[in-house]
């Protein structure tokens, strides 16, 4: 095998577009002979992170433990998307220095709240504005985003990941690792 393992980590607003970028990238990856696995927040909640909540110290964790799976799959020398809101920074470094300098590619999908909740896919933004969620990322709830971090995706259509810019951010990242 010739594949080196990494992590690219992306850390976003619900709605931001992460498992959809996460799904375009892997399928990139596969047309180039590359063997990638996507840990998607939303899903990981439902098996390995099922006992965990949204409080803060939860949250942590459940970066913390998709940081260490992540970690495990770079070593098997796959290539491993996280895709979840993670958002705290000082979480997203303990990852990222959990890996060899440049195996850590974070990639921020920023995306302007307003945005995210105009999309509001699953109707979850609507749910926390009328109370019914409490502690939601961006409504209630804290978001950090990156100071620097290897790529920034300014995905602000309405829908999809259609903009070129975001084409051409799936292609570096394609080719980089
Ligand atoms: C944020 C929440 C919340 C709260 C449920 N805050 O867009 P989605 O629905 O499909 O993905 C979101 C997912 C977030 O899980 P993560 O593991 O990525 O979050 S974190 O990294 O902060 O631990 C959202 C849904 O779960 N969801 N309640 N209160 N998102």
């Amino acid at each position: 095998i010739k594949q080196k393992g990494c992590v690219i980590w992306i850390t976003g607003l619900s709605g931001s577009g992460k498992s959809s970028l996460a799904c375009a990238l892997s399928r990139a990856l596969h047309n180039r002979g590359k063997l990638s696995y996507i840990l998607d927040g939303d899903n990981v909640r439902h098996g390995l992170n099922s006992d965990l909540s949204f409080e803060a110290e939860d949250r942590a964790e459940n970066i913390r433990r998709v940081g260490e799976v992540a970690k495990l799959f770079a070593d098997a020398g796959i290539i491993c998307i996280a895709s979840l809101i993670s958002p705290y920074r000082r979480e997203r470094a303990a990852c990222r220095a959990l890996l060899p300098e440049g195996d850590f590619i974070e990639v921020f999908m920023d995306v302007p709240l307003h945005v995210c909740e105009a999309r509001d896919p699953k109707g979850l933004y609507k749910r926390a504005r009328a109370g019914k969620i409490k502690g939601f990322t961006g409504v209630d709830d804290p978001y950090e985003p990156p100071l620097d971090c290897e790529i920034v995706i300014q995905n602000n259509r309405d829908k999809g990941l259609s903009s070129s810019s975001t084409s051409s951010s799936l292609c570096e990242m394609a080719e980089i690792v």
